[in-house]
Formats: structure tokens, sequence, C-alpha cells
């Protein structure tokens, strides 16, 4: 799953823009042909949801049919022609001049399908995108269910971010060489002050033949040739004196893999950007480069006004500036795998990345069956996260789950309780499912209060969410904050792993202030936080804090959510410091 990208060999065109977009709410486009022709459209930004675009859309979950015209270059006559879509929420099927070519399942990562068959070289292509995000209880995120949502929110969501839809990402148009590069895997290793990097190549069909490995770092570049065989190859490339990538200095070298020819004429390039580095657990610490890291920073969201979850570079952008200036140097990517362009920026600004599937209010209280479903669902899309981001150096971590429960939200149970029981087999297996598809980094599950202790056990780092001082101990951030110390040191005592306080935070309406601090005001938030901050630093195996959240952001509606929105942001939904943002960059020294 390589990013386009357009060079000598390759072509790529981002043909996102305003598209032809219909409802389909009685589902009748299939059999009235709408792929080939949708009857009333009107006029849609790609990428964008669609919930913000029109009035009649906000809360639409159904079916909605996308449709466009491409015009492929004669030049491209010999190369397969793709279709890359960033990502479309839930589930897709694409069309390319009335058959239908592919589709994909899961609402935040790529896919491609192969249109080569159904160009029209002397005219436009038609393509039309059947995009449909019905809340399903066997679905990853689960819709709610006959139970409802969490409190009976609307729509009926299992999880706290509004569910919107459509396509997210941008579409590329894509040509590549017949035999081309289908997959590079990147893993680095420090040895003393020399670097290593490791390289593994896969073409489409099997194919023998000779290749290129090119890594250029700065004023040196580095050759090694590469023998491919059965469409494999491997290689290495010894970097003497390395300048290891790090938050404080994201060094990053660009590799370039190559096929020749029998005359030795390039055939297929790809290059990417790779930073040596090394991530790993030992003991109660994570070290980067071999030494010990703390990641500070947020639980973040794509949410922002009337892009929805749809890419906006200059958000992305931005948040990236606000990062910095705020002193952080990490986030997770609660609760689903964000935009490439996401991780590209945090390789180049030196952002710590956990990164999540979007398995967020998985219970096990369910029918087996609908456990199975979801459990074929989270295998799919954590093995289509770490093909996709496995390279990025920013990438630290993967989140398997978040806040999985054995039967409700804040029940406990026993570890011996049948529900926990399939909980870790469950949660175990994609951990055991991270660990083999990438032995180089730590995996985790982000756990909720009461989790069972056979399921804390599972992660490298243990990673907990916690809102003492919020939601218990209301009103209350010393106590709040006593209670967090004591159930770190308890759940270290036991564990002795490394520990991350994944989310903590408090609602907070900007301008409302209180003298002494009472919930909703500035001054509480930052109380809150600061009280959270003491207990981490004075505990060595906390190994990070990450505020929830970065930002305010849509949710359903609901009574726990005045205005639709989540009000935890140290930052307002349009990305204007509250003052636990100031407080923030003077305890983690922003610039
Ligand atoms: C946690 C969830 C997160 C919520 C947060 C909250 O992981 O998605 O937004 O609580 O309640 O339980 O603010």
């Amino acid at each position: 799953m390589l990013y386009p990208q357009q060079n000598r060999l390759r072509h790529a065109v981002d043909i996102s823009g305003l598209w032809r977009f219909q409802v389909d709410p009685d589902g009748v486009g299939e059999a009235q042909a709408w792929h080939d022709h949708l009857p009333a459209p009107r006029t849609i930004a790609v990428p964008g949801s669609w919930n913000e675009q029109f009035e009649d859309t906000r809360d639409y979950l159904g079916a909605a049919w996308y449709a466009t015209e491409v015009h492929v270059p004669a030049a491209w006559h010999g190369h397969r022609v793709l279709i890359r879509v960033g990502s479309a929420n839930y589930a897709a099927r694409v069309w390319a001049n009335g058959t239908e070519v592919g589709g994909h399942e899961g609402g935040h990562l790529p896919f491609v399908v192969d249109i080569t068959d159904h160009v029209n070289w002397d005219g436009p292509t038609r393509l039309a995108i059947r995009v449909e995000n019905e809340l399903l209880v066997t679905r990853v995120p689960p819709g709610a269910g006959p139970g409802g949502g969490m409190l009976g929110s609307f729509p009926a969501t299992t999880y706290d971010f509004f569910p919107y839809a459509g396509i997210h990402r941008p579409v590329h148009l894509i040509a590549v060489p017949a035999c081309h590069i289908d997959a590079v895997t990147v893993t680095t290793t420090l040895h003393g002050a020399d670097g290593r990097v490791h390289v593994d190549v896969r073409t489409n069909v099997s194919w023998d033949g000779v290749g290129e490995v090119t890594l250029v770092d700065g004023p040196r570049t580095f050759h090694v040739p590469v023998n491919i065989g059965g469409g494999h190859a491997t290689a290495v490339v010894e970097v003497p004196d390395a300048r290891p990538w790090c938050p404080e200095d994201p060094h990053l070298c660009t590799l370039t893999v190559r096929l020749f020819d029998g005359h030795g004429e390039a055939t297929d390039a790809y290059a990417l950007e790779v930073g040596i580095r090394t991530i790993e657990v030992q003991g109660d610490r994570l070290l980067l480069n071999g030494k010990p890291i703390f990641l500070k920073g947020f639980g973040k969201h794509e949410d922002f006004p009337i892009y929805g979850r749809g890419l906006a570079l200059p958000v992305l952008v931005r948040d990236h500036a606000l990062l910095r200036w705020v002193g952080a140097n990490s986030y997770r990517t609660a609760h689903y795998p964000y935009a490439d362009e996401a991780l590209q920026l945090c390789d180049r600004e030196g952002i710590l990345v956990i990164s999540e599937i979007p398995a967020v209010g998985l219970g096990f209280a369910d029918p087996p069956d609908v456990i199975a479903a979801r459990r074929e669902r989270c295998e799919a899309q954590l093995d289509e996260l770490i093909a996709r981001d496995r390279n990025h150096p920013s990438v630290v971590m993967w989140s398997v789950a978040n806040e999985p429960f054995p039967i409700s939200f804040l029940r406990p149970v026993a570890d011996d309780d049948p529900a926990a029981v399939a909980g870790a087999t469950f949660l175990g297996g994609l951990i055991d499912r991270a660990h083999a598809a990438d032995p180089s980094r730590p995996a985790t599950v982000v756990a909720l209060h009461d989790t069972p202790m056979s399921w804390l056990r599972l992660s490298d780092v243990v990673c907990i969410n916690r809102y003492y001082g919020w939601y218990m101990q209301t009103g209350q951030t010393a106590e709040g904050a006593g209670k967090l110390a004591a159930e770190l040191d308890a759940i270290h005592a036991e564990l002795g792993r490394p520990m991350i306080v994944a989310e903590f935070g408090a609602d907070t309406l900007p301008g409302h202030h209180a003298v002494p601090p009472e919930m909703f005001s500035e001054e509480y938030q930052v109380e809150f936080l600061r009280g959270y901050l003491d207990v981490a630093d004075a505990r060595p195996f906390v190994v990070g804090m990450h505020v929830w959240n970065f930002a305010d952001f849509k949710t359903a509606q609901g009574v726990m959510r005045p205005g639709g929105m989540n009000h935890k942001g140290v930052f307002t939904r349009d990305r204007r410091p509250k003052m636990a943002a100031h407080f923030l960059r003077d305890r983690w020294g922003g610039r």
C-alpha cells in the first residue's frame, strides 16, 4: 500500500475536487444503475464529510453515490491504471465505466482498485463510488444495536465522536509499470554510532531481475545492488556515523528502490523518507535510540467544522505548529488511523505517534458470531494499518483497541469472568498479530477504568485512560490526582512495565472562569491537568502523558455533550488556546 508517487516512471494525479453526489436512502441506486448516471445529483467537495456540506445530510448514515469523470492520458498505455481512495467511511464500492471494479470495508484506511481493463482511451472514463456508513453491530467501530447509543445519544454511536461519513481523503488516479514495486518495508537498527537500514522489496508479479536501493543522507549516497527472485528482494544499507531520527532532530534520509531491465535501464522507481531510529521497551522504561523517552502530548481527532473528518491540510499544518508551540512531542491517533499526510508531517516534525485501529466501543458479552465478525474486521484493519504506516519513523507504537470493556462500561468483572476471558483472547490475538507483522514496535491496548488485569498484562506499554476528578471524584482535583497515584503504583507493582496515561481531561467552556476552580471553568482544567502531571513527574515508570483532548471536537447529540461537542480540548475547535494550553506550554517548554 505505497502512497501515490509521481516520478519519471510513475504517475499520480489527485482527482479530488467537486464531484456529483446523491444520497440513496431507499437503496435503489444499484438496481437503477446510478453507477452509470446519477438521476438528481448535487455537487459535493471531495475530500470532506457529507454531513456538514448540506442541511439534510447531517445525520445521514445510509448509502450515497459519488461520481466523476477522468481522462486517462494516452501515454499511460501499457501501464496498470489504478484508483486509490485515501479513505471512505465506512464501506465503499467502485465502478469504472459501469463495471464494478472493487471495494473496501473500514472507514479510515486507503484502498486501491485496478481499472486498467475498463479505461476509455478515447474519451472520459466514468467513475462512481458508493459509500455507506450504517452503524452495524458487526462493524468496527460497532454500531449501538437495539440498546441504543452512549446515554441515548443521537446518532446512536458506541463512541464519543461524530459518525462523519463520506470520502474523507484524496482520490488519486495512478499509473504504474506493468511489473512494479508493490511493497517496500524498511526497518532500522543502531549499532553504536552506526545505523543499518533493512529493506524488503516486493513486486506485484513474480519477477526475477536486478534492482538497486539508494539511500541519500545529506551529502552522502549509499548504493546497494539487489537481486530480485520470485518478486522479492532484501537489502541492508550500512550508514556509518548515523544521525538518528528523534523529536529534537527529525533527520530524514531518502531511500529509493529501482528495478532495471536487461539493459540497465530503470523500469520502476519508488522513493520514501526514512528516519534511522529504534524504539523498545526495557524494564519499565520506553527507549528511543537506546535512551529513555517521555511522550508529552494529546489524544487527537480528525475533526474540523464543515470539513468534518475530511482532510484539511492547513488544519493539519496548524495543528503541528500548535503542538510545537505547546511543547508536545507526541499524540495518539484516537480512535482510528489518520491520513497518510498526517504521518508524513509527523516524520518531518519529529512527533511520536501511537497509531490506533478503529477498535473503540468493543464489548465482549455480545453473541459469539458478532464478536467473531468484529475480530475479523479488527484483524484486517490492523494488517492494513501496519502495512501502510510501518515505514514512518514517527510511529512508535500500535494501539489495537481503545477502552474495550467486558460486559458494559464501568462494570468491573473478575479475570475469570467469561467476558473477561473472551476479551483477553480477542485482544491478546490482536497484540500477537501486531508483534508478528511488526516485531520492531511495542503494541498496547488503551484501557478504561476497571479493565481486568489480564487485559492490562497484554500491553508492552500499559496505557490507561483516567478521569478521576471528572466522571468520578467529581469536582475534586486533588482527590482525583490521589486516586490516579494510587492506581498507577498498584498496576506498576503488579506488572513492572512502563505506563502512559493515554487520556485525562476535563470539559472546559472557554471564557468560563471560577475561583476557587469549579468544573467547566478554565481554572478547573488547569488544576486537573496540573494534578495529573505532578503525579506522573514523581514516577519514572510513567513514560508519557496524553491530555484528552488536543482540541474540542464534535460528538453525537446527547445530554453529556452540550452543543454536540466534547469540550475537553485545550484548544477550541477552531484552535484558540484555552488557559490550559498556556499552562501546558509553560510546563512542557513550548516554543
Ligand atoms: C474516553 C474515551 C474518549 C472520550 C472521553 C471523554 O476514550 O473517546 O471522548 O472518554 O469522555 O472514555 O471525554
